[in-house]
């Protein structure tokens, strides 16, 4: 079969599970349920149970509560694929987060070492299955909460949960406005925002055509696993059975944020208050309020979070230097649109191979930057907050797995020395921020490591008919 005469994103979206497509922006409250099996039968029976209530990608609008569920390589073993199947997810699923090789590629080192981690390390109860449950408010959440908790009993065994929130006005802990540039899905059927770059869709769902003109690379099974005809043909291979086909990975990571320390480093490093943030604004690449840099240099000007304004640049034309977006920022690093020193066109086309949804809410009571500083300095109060990062992607190593390794850890990146991506590279205190000026240049040193890991997993995100697959008991 042609790829190309397969269903798009868009005609797929009763069998993609909704945060794919969805931030479900209008709820406000996540509970991340982080459970063991402990029956697979029981565990099956369950998963035919809750189908119904998974949350599709057919419009989300109005709704007023969602659930989705991913499994980890370790609770695909749990529910009893077999070897045949498990084999064919990708190395690093297979592998997970924790493992020592991907923890030193991630910088998940130090203070961020998995044998620290809150959950999905090694000194904690393995994770199996991930239930993410989004309410309007905190009775909502817990409601829902209580009526899995009696379905999934007997089957399996909470062994961690995280709450998250949103923050006023979509701000992050550091205090800047975020869920602002996520790639467009070729053939998604969603709005395209002004500036919104396009991605194929096997970027982001599994066994659509990816970058590279290909199906994006999708577990698969054999047919005789399968005599009910629940799953596709797989494209690939004709023979087998295609268990990824609309489904996605997703790297979660519990990340930390020092927000007293991120500003008074840089209160540290300047004259007066508004120089903080401007330091603060140098390392991210936007203003607090989401203004970019590259379009307004040297102040926060509303005008520049406009909906046709907020997300419609590229670097070569207005920025190329990085006098206004500094070349080593966080959003210039983790997407630097046409500026990878190639030639412009080859630059968007390589960029659009290592982009992610980004599906992040807050943990932890909000220090508010603008209310509490005093002369630009926070006190500290060691209070545990930071971001329940998601990426969603269909290919953690070339997607995710390169952001944080090649691009932010990276203290080489685009002809730098000793500089990592100053919000969320694994600097060990004596990385500089070089940030570009006319006639010389700034440098700040000894940038200390302002966020860390604190626990996380590699998800596979199945489709509904994966899904329905598994509750019926499918190796
Ligand atoms: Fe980042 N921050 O508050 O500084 N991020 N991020 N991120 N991030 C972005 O453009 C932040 C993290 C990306 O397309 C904004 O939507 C914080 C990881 C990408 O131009 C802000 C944390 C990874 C983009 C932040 C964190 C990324 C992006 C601007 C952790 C990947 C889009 C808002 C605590 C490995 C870039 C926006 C583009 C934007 C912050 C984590 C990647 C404000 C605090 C781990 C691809």
């Amino acid at each position: 079969m042609a790829v190309d005469t397969e269903p798009t994103v868009d005609e797929s979206r009763y069998d993609i599970q909704a945060m794919i497509l969805y931030g479900f922006k209008r709820l406000q409250v996540v509970r991340y349920v982080f459970l063991r099996i402990e029956d697979a039968a029981e565990t099956r029976r369950y998963l035919g149970a809750v189908l119904p209530q998974v949350s599709t990608a057919v419009k989300q609008h109005g709704k007023t509560e969602a659930l989705q569920i991913a499994f980890t390589h370790a609770g695909l073993t749990a529910l009893q694929l077999g070897q045949d199947t498990l084999g064919t997810f990708s190395t690093e699923f297979q592998e997970g987060m924790a493992k020592n090789t991907m923890s030193r590629v991630l910088g998940d080192t130090d203070d961020s070492d998995p044998e620290k981690w809150d959950f999905g390390g090694p000194k904690t109860d393995p994770v199996h299955v991930m239930v993410a449950l989004f309410a309007l408010d905190q009775t909502a959440l817990d409601a829902l909460h209580a009526a899995q908790r009696a379905l999934w009993k007997g089957a399996m065994i909470e062994v961690h949960s995280e709450d998250g929130g949103r923050l006023p006005q979509d701000k992050e802990h550091f205090n800047f406005h975020d869920s602002i540039s996520e790639p467009y899905i070729r053939g998604s059927g969603e709005p395209q925002p002004p500036g919104q770059d396009t991605v194929e869709p096997g970027e982001i769902v599994l066994a659509h055509t990816d970058g590279y003109g290909q199906p994006a690379r999708s577990p698969t099974t054999r047919a005789a696993n399968d005599p009910e005809g629940l799953l596709a043909i797989s494209v690939m291979y004709p023979s087998r059975r295609d268990l990824g086909r609309n489904g996605t990975y997703l790297a979660f990571r519990k990340l930390e944020q020092d927000v007293p320390g991120f500003w008074n480093f840089w209160r540290a490093n300047a004259e007066t208050a508004e120089e903080t943030i401007w330091l603060a604004s140098k390392a991210v690449g936007r203003w607090p309020s989401g203004a970019p840099l590259a379009l307004t240099p040297d102040r926060d000007d509303p005008e520049f979070t406009k909906p046709d304004v907020i997300n419609n640049f590229l670097y070569l034309d207005k920025d190329p230097e990085g006098y206004g977006c500094p070349v080593l920022s966080h959003i210039r690093r983790t997407n630097p649109r046409d500026s990878v020193p190639i030639t412009p066109e080859i630059s968007l086309t390589e960029t659009s191979r290592h982009r992610i949804i980004r599906r992040g809410f807050s943990y932890g009571p909000f220090l508010d930057y603008v209310k509490e500083n005093d002369d630009g300095r926070l006190k500290a109060d060691n209070v545990r907050r930071g971001l329940l990062f998601i990426a969603i992607n269909g290919d953690l190593l070339r997607q995710f797995v390169f952001l944080q390794q090649t691009w932010a850890n990276n203290a080489g990146f685009q002809g730098g020395i000793n500089q990592k991506d100053p919000v969320i590279g694994d600097s060990d205190g004596t990385n500089v921020m070089e940030i570009p000026r006319n006639p010389a240049r700034r440098r700040i040193s000894n940038v200390p490591r302002f966020v860390q890991m604190k626990g996380g997993a590699f998800f596979f995100l199945p489709s509904i008919s994966a899904l329905r697959y598994l509750a019926w008991g499918g190796k």
